[in-house]
């Protein structure tokens, strides 16, 4: 395949509900959406999963665009090229900047699953046809409108329930939770926000009977995890500080997680984010798929990834009509009882709506 054309838009979709996290609170998703051609016409999609500022990592959607445009897409445009796996190959001599890779890179993919006639979950090796998926929820203004939110997702039926917490919302929120729903798989994701100095009070989160503790310590560590993880019964798994095989591998030997949170945008694309999975399961750590607060398209690409056999953890890809009243693909993404169905339709698997894709653009440009 040639690509030959790339639109980039940003789009603005309001969240129904804030999302608040230890580290800021979104009302708004401010994003990119990559729209790539072939040279025989087809048309693939991918979504950068930076925000609007750099608080969960450095990138933004403005810094993704600019590496987009002057660095990413210049290298991309018109070569030839046989298997997605080569676009990661192409971007190597670019350093980081892992979700603007990823944002053409999932194009590709889409592109490729499409020419080779699949169903993107195949093209990557996936075999489930259902995936099993729990939900994130924010940080609350109170304990009972937590409690109260939780409640109405175990009646939907999510696999697990992932909540944020932060210094002075945690013991406290985790016992209540914990006593309230003695049977539900429930974790914590503290995106950074402790020190190993906080080991005594991360160690009496063992008392809950969590499946695991996400990022507890700092973003961009991987030798005070591995500290705590001593310390601690409750596994941890590592979501910000995994940004390739490279990272899994040294916080793996190194003790510093039990379990990995794979998130496409912060690995480099389905590449990079396939053979973490691979190493993973020939080394016994389970994972999961971690999600940003992705539209339609974002949520397309995890649902596929999620059909590799070493997913045996539930996702945070909950349903489009949690996040948006209108999601920008046809048919949305629908959980029921905790499961979603894996479209079996070439590519993505999913119609892109373009009227909605159009009403929630702010800034469109085309390359070739
Ligand atoms: O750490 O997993 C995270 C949302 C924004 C930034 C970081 C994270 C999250 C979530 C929500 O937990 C996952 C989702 O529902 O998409
Ligand atoms: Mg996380």
């Amino acid at each position: 395949m040639k690509i030959v054309n790339i639109t980039i838009r940003q789009l603005k979709m309001k969240l129904k509900d804030p999302f608040t996290t230890s580290f800021g609170t979104f009302t708004d998703r401010d994003f990119l959406v990559l729209e790539a051609q072939d040279q025989d016409g087809t048309i693939g999609w991918g979504e950068s999963v930076a925000f609007h500022s750099p608080w969960y990592n450095e990138e933004t959607l403005q810094t993704n665009w600019h590496m987009l445009e002057d660095f990413l897409i210049p290298l991309l445009l018109n070569k030839e090229i046989h298997h997605p796996d080569e676009v990661s190959e192409l971007f190597a001599p670019i350093r980081k900047n892992n979700m603007a890779k990823s944002t053409v890179e999932g194009a590709v993919w889409d592109i490729y699953a499409q020419q080779t006639n699949q169903p993107l979950a195949s093209a990557l090796g996936g075999t489930r046809e259902k995936i099993e998926v729990g939900i994130s929820i924010g940080i609350q203004q109170s304990i009972e409108e937590l409690v109260e939110l939780v409640d109405g997702y175990v009646k939907e039926g999510y696999k697990r329930i992932k909540v944020k917490i932060k210094p002075g919302w945690d013991l406290e929120v985790m016992r209540i939770l914990r006593n309230t729903f003695p049977d539900v798989a429930m974790m914590a994701d503290a995106n950074s926000a402790y020190r190993l100095e906080d080991a005594e009070l991360l160690k009496q989160l063992d008392a809950f009977n969590l499946t695991m503790i996400e990022q507890p310590l700092a973003s961009d560590d991987i030798i005070d995890h591995a500290q705590l993880q001593k310390m601690l019964e409750t596994p941890i798994c590592l979501d910000e500080s995994i940004h390739s095989l490279e990272d899994a591998r040294k916080a793996v030997e190194l003790g510093s997680t039990k379990i990995i949170n794979i998130k496409i945008g912060r690995v480099g694309g389905l590449t990079e984010a396939k053979k973490i999975h691979d190493y993973c399961a020939a080394n016994g750590i389970p994972v999961w798929c971690g999600g940003m607060l992705e539209s339609g398209i974002g949520r397309a690409h995890n649902v596929a990834l999620t059909t590799l056999s070493n997913f045996t953890l539930p996702g945070d890809t909950a349903s489009s009509n949690r996040y948006w009243d209108k999601d920008i693909i046809k048919p949305e993404v629908v959980s029921k009882n905790g499961y979603i169905n894996v479209p079996q339709a070439a590519g993505i698997g999913y119609e892109i709506d373009r009227e909605a894709v159009e009403s929630f653009t702010v800034v469109k440009k085309h390359y070739k």
